[in-house]
């Protein structure tokens, strides 16, 4: 059968992010003999027009569409999705199945409003071949795990069929455009037994982990290497580091197969110790991305996490002097947060100062969380709120005063983001860049030669933060940005920890006085 599989994502914050779901269900595809195509819309100027050429030119039997994002830190994210949907439909008269996470957490209400014909709750790669089969006629649709429809009115869903350990798939990244991408997923486990109260991730992956044999995740960055593919990669575990000794394991395969690989990855405080991350960098981490949610033990004590704030701290610490760049992930405002709590975190995170901190100051309601659970109780959503429209769990004790304060702590530190739950509908910092403002043709490349000299994980990060700054500076002078102006910038938006590399770096340009 010929199926076209459209990733739909166009998100570029805080990274592109390479479609590995999809890129695994292609593979499982070709393993059942059919012939596969893809298109990602993420780098596409006129996505509409490439999505018609690509219909007309593939004449596919089935088109697979993946749903990553339900939201971003600004936007609702399913309508264009809709609509996206209803042009392939215009297009072609072959069925349209979803999936992907952004789908699987509310399959009903996603079915309904993105009205595509058919939904795939969980993992696809067993099932998306099988629905090939079905569509063919050789099996009965009933069959298929996890196939969600609507047949006369009433709403059917079949129940899944998780992938075992030792069947990992590797991902057909030459469909996709993977050496544009700013980082190439890798995933080394499934699931997670912990149960946050906010969190889709157990839901999703499941609440028992199917950890993938260590040899093989390695073999598949040797493989991707070999293809000459050059993005760093990322660990898109829930928790890289657990359980550590299969982290540690993963790191000695790196280190045997004598390959030279960056990848960063999200991690738990919890076993993040010294010589775990020691031989991380050794194997060719550059930045670990810390879930600390809080650094206030009340805080996280109702956030149901498994670690304390002395924990977090020390996590912190160790990686930041292991040489990681480290960046800590914030979750402000949940259950029982207050002014001290909050103002704990900020002081805790003042004596620690990592690299970078990602924080959303209020906490998206998903169903079937305990959070979900808690906001009925407390009056703020109805029992039956599919929960598709974002919806914010804003601790009662802070109410409005949660923007305010964290807004002034973030204010004055401009490495350090937060978005306000509410920055669905508006952003904290704007990032709108200034206009009217040139380049001098040298500027731009001191610009991208100055960049080669940043770690490659921060670079994307980098682009977007010194470009902005230094045409900032520009509009408040000459309108035109040049050398001088990048300089600042790279100088300005450089964390503390890489100053010194970084003048060394502009030394060498000529760009600084010795
Ligand atoms: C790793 C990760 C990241 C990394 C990405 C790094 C990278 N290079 O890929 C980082 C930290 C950068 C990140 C950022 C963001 N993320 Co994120 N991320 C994840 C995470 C943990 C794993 C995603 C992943 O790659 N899984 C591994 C692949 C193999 O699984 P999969 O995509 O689910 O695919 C399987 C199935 O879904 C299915 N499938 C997939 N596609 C299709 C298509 C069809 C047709 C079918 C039938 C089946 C199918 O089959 C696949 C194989 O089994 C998920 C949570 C989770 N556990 O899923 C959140 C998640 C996807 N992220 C989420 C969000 C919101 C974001 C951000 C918007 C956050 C922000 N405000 O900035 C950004 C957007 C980034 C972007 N450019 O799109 C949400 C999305 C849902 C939502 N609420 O909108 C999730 C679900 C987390 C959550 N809150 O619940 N993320
Ligand atoms: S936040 Fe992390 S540890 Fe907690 S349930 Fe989700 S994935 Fe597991």
């Amino acid at each position: 059968m010929k199926v076209l599989l459209v990733s739909v994502n166009r998100e570029t914050e805080p990274f592109t992010a390479a479609p590995l779901g999809l890129a695994l269900v292609a593979t499982a595809l070709r393993r059942a003999g059919h012939d596969v195509n893809a298109l990602d819309l993420l780098f596409a100027e006129a996505p509409d027009v490439l999505l018609k050429n690509k219909i007309a030119s593939v004449s596919p039997e089935l088109v697979a569409v993946s749903v990553r994002n339900i939201e971003s830190s600004s936007r609702f994210l399913l309508p264009d999705y809709k609509e996206t949907i209803a042009l392939i439909k215009r297009e072609t008269s072959a069925p349209v199945i979803i999936g992907g996470p952004g789908y699987s957490i509310m399959p009903k209400a996603a079915l309904e409003f993105l009205g595509a014909d058919y939904g795939m709750a969980g993992e696809g790669e067993v099932s998306v071949p099988m629905l090939a089969d079905a569509l063919q006629g050789r099996t009965p649709i009933s069959s298929v795990p996890g196939l969600c429809r609507f047949e006369g009115g009433a709403y059917i869903q079949n129940p899944p069929s998780p992938l075992a350990a030792d069947s990992f798939f590797m991902p057909a990244w030459d469909l996709f455009p993977a050496e544009k991408y700013d980082m190439l997923g890798i995933q080394s486990k499934r699931g997670c037994s912990f149960s946050c109260v906010y969190c889709t991730y157990p839901g999703l992956e499941g609440t028992k982990m199917r950890l993938r044999p260590p040899a093989e995740v390695a073999r598949e960055m040797a493989d991707a290497l070999d293809r000459g593919l050059s993005a760093p990669f990322y660990f898109v575990d829930n928790i890289f580091n657990n359980p550590p000794e299969h982290a540690s394991a993963i790191c000695d395969e790196i280190i045997s197969l004598g390959i030279k690989p960056s990848f960063g990855c999200l991690a738990s405080p919890v076993g993040l110790d010294p010589e775990l991350l020691e031989k991380m960098k050794r194997a060719g981490c550059e930045s670990v991305e810390i879930g600390a949610d809080s650094l206030s033990d009340r805080a996280l004590l109702k956030l149901g996490k498994n670690f304390s704030k002395k924990e977090a701290v020390e996590s912190i610490i160790a990686a930041k002097k292991a040489g990681l760049i480290c960046l800590v992930f914030l979750i402000l405002g949940g259950p029982g947060e207050d002014i001290d709590t909050l103002k704990e975190t900020f002081d805790a995170l003042e004596d620690v100062q990592p690299d970078k901190v990602f924080a959303v100051a209020g906490v998206r309601i998903y169903p079937g969380t305990p959070l979900a659970r808690l906001a009925v109780k407390e009056g703020l959503i109805s029992p039956g709120d599919p929960l598709m429209f974002p919806q914010f769990y804003v601790s009662d004790r802070l109410g409005d005063n949660l923007y305010s304060v964290a807004e002034d702590y973030f204010r004055t530190h401009p490495d350090w983001v937060c978005y306000p739950a509410k920055g669905i509908i508006q952003e904290m910092r704007p990032v709108s860049k200034p206009e009217n403002v040139s380049w001098d043709a040298f500027a731009r490349e001191v610009f991208e030669k100055v960049l080669l000299e940043v770690p490659a994980l921060l670079r994307p990060i980098a682009r977007k933060a010194v470009g902005k700054k230094a045409q900032i500076t520009a509009s408040r002078g000459s309108g035109k940005v040049v050398s001088e102006d990048v300089r600042d910038a790279f100088l300005s938006e450089t964390p503390r920890p890489f100053q010194g590399p970084m003048r060394e770096a502009l030394k060498r340009l000529g760009l600084l006085d010795g």
